[in-house]
């Protein structure tokens, strides 16, 4: 079976109000630097550089226990937009972050261009606070709550969001690589039987099954296009240093592409999000780490395989 030949879109999201640690904001530079766009398009892909969102940050959004809102609506919107210009072009959308609450902006765009989507959410948090259950206020960890259908209840108003609205059902969404689940967040997923893999669920059936599982319960007639949000986080604190809110026993570097590699099978790949690398943090050595472990995640979304690739339209090797 030949690769096909993916077009990408990609976005630099070089925001990082969605919590407290500079540097994140880094990440699209970083990446550009390591030469990932001439590496996909070395690939074979399609690839077209839609550069970094800019926006104008709205004064005066003040809602309880919800950080920096003013910059989030204002640069979740540009987001939001980009992606839906890139999905009508027919191309993938692959968006390197920023912090993750840039999810916010990319999922709504991919919604609102293609309707109903399925979201593999892999994490080591659950990023489901509401303003009201958040121990920290910080909008990174509360993208699926504003994204789900089934807790718009449980929000204030938020100004300056008017253009997002709860689109994607509950039961569209799945978890991998959980493993740092504040109390509330587990309430929900309870609550609501929100389709949950942690790590305990991996030892027990291996990724590539607990890849499926989740992708079968999202999308049971394989017939939605599908987002992969991927916080780097998820890889354990050793595969990926560089990061904010690191947690050990995490998955390994090869558990995370293996995540990505049967994303790319379904054929339906739409939309991808690499968040949360923070080349702020740690050794130079750290940050290498973390950046190469990212790229090899790209790449297999990208559909680069491991089994490499026999060159194009040709028979036999040379003389
Ligand atoms: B990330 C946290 F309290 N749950 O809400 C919170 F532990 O995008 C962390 O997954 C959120 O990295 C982590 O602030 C957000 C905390
Ligand atoms: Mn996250
Ligand atoms: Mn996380
Ligand atoms: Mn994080």
């Amino acid at each position: 079976l030949r690769r096909s030949h993916s077009k990408i879109g990609v976005i630099g999201v070089p925001f990082d109000k969605g919590q407290l640690k500079g540097g994140v904001g880094s990440g699209p530079e970083a990446f550009r630097n390591l030469g990932l766009i001439e590496e996909l398009q070395g690939l074979g892909c399609d690839v077209k550089d839609f550069g970094d969102v800019t926006y104008e940050q709205i004064e005066g959004l003040i809602v309880k226990n919800m950080t920096a809102l003013g910059h989030i609506a204002a640069c979740q919107k540009e987001v939001s937009d980009s992606v839906i210009r890139i999905i009508n072009e027919g191309r993938m959308c692959l968006t390197i972050g920023g912090d993750h609450s840039c999810s916010i902006g990319t999922i709504d765009g991919h919604v609102k261009a293609k309707g109903n989507i399925a979201l593999l959410w892999v994490d080591a948090h659950a990023d489901l606070n509401t303003n009201a259950t958040s121990p920290t206020g910080n909008v990174h960890g509360m993208p699926v709550a504003l994204l789900a259908k089934e807790l718009s209840d449980y929000w204030p108003y938020l100004p300056g969001m008017d253009w997002q609205q709860p689109r994607l059902s509950i039961r569209n969404i799945a978890y991998i690589g959980l493993r740092d689940i504040d109390s509330y967040e587990r309430l929900v997923i309870d609550k609501f039987a929100i389709t949950a893999f942690g790590m305990e669920d991996i030892e027990r059936y291996g990724i590539i099954e607990v890849t499926n599982m989740a992708l079968r319960r999202i999308d049971p007639n394989n017939n939605l296009p599908l987002h992969v949000s991927f916080d780097i986080d998820s890889l354990d604190a050793l595969e990926a240093p560089s990061t904010g809110t690191p947690v050990r026993g995490g998955l390994t570097l090869r558990e995370g592409i293996q995540v990505m590699e049967e994303s790319y099978r379904t054929q339906r790949l739409s939309a991808v999000d690499l968040v949360e690398v923070n080349p702020g943090l740690g050794s130079p050595t750290d940050v290498k780490i973390t950046l190469e472990a990212a790229k090899h995640i790209i790449r297999a979304a990208s559909g680069h395989s491991r089994r490499g690739q026999s060159p194009e339209n040709v028979l036999d090797l040379p003389q």
